[in-house]
């Protein structure tokens, strides 16, 4: 089957961009022919410091390949080398409804601060999506729950084009529960573990330091009830658990039974040094890439070029069946 993921180089991946995409995706490259996409196009929809967002590409890439992503097997590109994507994204606006990208909830959640000093492309941004997915004939999707309406209108697109067109595009599905839920924020358990939020006490971060992991553990907002227990209304403390649970492979439940007795202080203290353990192999081989800029620059022209390959036949034929050529 082709699948097609992706993340955007918004800033240093943290744990839930490691357990919900790096991690499955290794696993899908076993089965399945990969796309992975470092998709730049769609990080610059928010403002984005030049020189950061070229070392976030950079890090998303060592990231991929530490995780065990191996480029002979999955295509590994940059999205702004393969100029398909901006290409398409362009003609699939003009069959995208604005009614449509107005009832997308991830653009009102974003925009809500901002108003109306949002980018148009953070508007567009789910058309873009569109046409990363369409480009490659791809038949499934991860997402998780977020996404899930910018892939429903993925397959709008692709149907309302074939139909105004005739048969160009595969209309995608998509995998779900693949990611292993949401890994919530560590200092507000009622929203999702962000690169992007405004304080760095959000998330851990696959390359903060053992000391750095402590705090943000140590600081980790929970409750004050007594007792160690697995419990939606418990949602800081449960989210610990799920964590230690996703890097000690014991279940949640089993986690917080062998700390009833011990408590919440002695629970945190534990799973930060699980997680160090956890990540110091993954962080030495991350240093290990980004200490060879030649060989992930080749690794990345290679994959962009095998992408480019497939993309570059399906603008062409997307145009031709549009009436773009002579
Ligand atoms: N908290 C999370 N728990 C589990 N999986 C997560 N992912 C993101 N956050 C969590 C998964 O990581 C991939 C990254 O997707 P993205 O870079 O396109 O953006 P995102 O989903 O919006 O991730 P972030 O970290 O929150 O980035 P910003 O702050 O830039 O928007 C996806 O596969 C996602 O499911």
């Amino acid at each position: 089957m082709r699948v097609l993921t992706g993340i955007q180089p918004t800033n240093i991946l943290h744990l839930g961009n490691y357990f919900g995409a790096l991690k499955p995706a290794v696993e899908l490259q076993r089965e399945d022919e990969l796309f992975i996409g470092i998709v730049d196009l769609h990080a610059i929809t928010v403002p984005q410091e030049p020189a950061q967002l070229k070392k976030n590409i950079a890090f998303a890439t060592a990231a991929y390949l530490a995780a065990g992503i191996d480029p002979k097997k999955a295509i590994l590109f940059q999205q702004s080398r393969v100029p398909a994507h901006a290409e398409l994204g362009w003609l699939l606006q003009t069959i995208a409804r604005i009614g449509e990208l107005e009832r997308m909830t991830q653009f009102k959640d974003k925009s809500k601060v901002k108003g109306q000093n949002v980018s148009v492309g953070l508007f567009t941004y789910p058309v873009l999506m569109a046409a990363d997915i369409l480009l490659y004939d791809t038949q499934a999707v991860p997402v998780g729950e977020d996404q899930k309406q910018h892939l429903e209108l993925a397959r709008d697109l692709a149907e309302r084009f074939n139909r105004d067109f005739g048969q160009t595009f595969v209309v995608p599905k998509p995998i779900i529960n693949i990611a292993s839920g949401r890994i919530l924020a560590l200092d507000n358990p009622e929203i999702k573990m962000s690169k992007s939020a405004p304080s760095p006490k959000n998330y851990i971060s696959l390359m903060d330091e053992a000391d750095v992991i402590r705090k943000k553990i140590k600081s980790a907002v929970t409750d004050s009830e007594t007792g160690i227990s697995v419990d939606d209304g418990r949602p800081g403390l449960k989210n610990l658990l799920s964590i230690f649970s996703l890097v000690t492979n014991g279940s949640p439940e089993d986690i917080a039974a062998s700390y009833a007795a011990k408590g919440m202080k002695e629970l945190k203290e534990d799973l930060a040094e699980a997680l160090i353990t956890h990540l110091a192999p993954l962080q030495a081989a991350i240093n290990d890439y980004l200490s060879q800029p030649d060989e992930l620059e080749k690794i990345v022209a290679e994959g962009s070029a095998r992408a480019n390959e497939i993309a570059s036949m399906k603008i062409s034929e997307v145009k031709v069946k549009m009436g773009l050529s002579l």
